[in-house]
């Protein structure tokens, strides 16, 4: 409750920090691009996480706004990256089913993305199963629109919710996102590590891309890597960091 009031007067009090999470391109061994997480740094609740509290905003609708912001300086940042001469990243982007279920959610996302002069291809939007649940034709026909024109869509958390296989196939998306409990499990189980294989390969012939999540040692980097994913995200490579830190992340690697 007491989140839920301070998370009212949140966005107009400036308290919302983005994070971005460099992802590596293990095929290209380049820098792909970076996600965009949220912080909440409230001066009497002090670091608020947003496994705490996306699910609150969700309720009271004030997600809806939160959302706009995230995009929005998703977007200005992806321009900056673009204006500084790193053409080729992309931001990812993470999209509450709330948000889709917006009437005028491709319009923001097209009008916002036009705003900042982008490429569509500079935009990758991360859904999770959830949104599959709800209002599946309209949600599924906005997410078609925007993969048409290029824009990138990512399945989240893949493998924890509940996809059927036959309806990955139809799914408009670009992009699974592998769960990091498989790629934390992996080592030490033989099963996950079948199955995460498993998964990439049949990615693949879905002509998908697959991002293996939480991926924290050298050891999971290299199955990764051996069962052919396309890119890793995790503290092996890179842990979330403010917006400063990035282009000298980026120059350092490069
Ligand atoms: O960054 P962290 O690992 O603490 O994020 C925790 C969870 O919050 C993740 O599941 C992530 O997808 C979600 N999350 C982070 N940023 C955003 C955001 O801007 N919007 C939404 N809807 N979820 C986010
Ligand atoms: O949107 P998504 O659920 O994918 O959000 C990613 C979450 O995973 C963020 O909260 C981020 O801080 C967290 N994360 C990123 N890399 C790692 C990692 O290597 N290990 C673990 N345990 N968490 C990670
Ligand atoms: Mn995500
Ligand atoms: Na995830």
């Amino acid at each position: 409750a007491e989140i839920e009031q301070k998370l009212r007067t949140a966005l107009e009090n400036n308290e919302f920090e983005l994070y971005f999470q460099p992802q590596f391109d293990i095929l290209k061994n380049e820098i792909w691009g970076v996600e965009a997480l949220i912080r909440w740094k409230s001066p009497t609740l002090g670091t608020v996480s947003p496994d705490k509290f996306i699910k609150i905003a969700e309720d009271s609708q004030k997600i809806v706004a939160i959302g706009k912001w995230v995009f929005e300086e998703s977007c200005r940042f992806a321009k900056k990256l673009y204006m500084m001469g790193y053409y080729k990243h992309t931001v990812a982007v993470n999209i509450s089913v709330i948000q889709l279920m917006q009437e005028d959610f491709n319009d923001f996302i097209l009008d916002t993305i036009k705003k900042y002069d982008l490429s569509c291809k500079t935009i990758e939007i991360e859904i999770t199963e959830s949104v599959l649940m709800k209002s599946i034709d309209d949600v599924y026909e906005k997410l078609s629109i925007l993969k048409d024109i290029g824009i990138r869509i990512a399945l989240d958390d893949f493998g924890t919710g509940y996809s059927s296989l036959s309806y990955l196939k139809a799914l408009p998306i670009t992009t699974l996102k592998i769960d990091k409990s498989f790629i934390r499990d992996m080592e030490n189980d033989l099963m996950t590590e079948n199955l995460t294989s498993s998964i990439i390969s049949l990615a693949h012939q879905l002509n998908l891309e697959v991002v293996a999540e939480g991926v924290e040692n050298l050891g999971q980097f290299e199955r990764i890597k051996k069962y052919k994913g396309n890119r890793i995200q995790g503290y092996y490579f890179a842990k979330p960091m403010p917006e400063e830190d990035i282009i000298p992340f980026i120059d350092k690697i490069s």
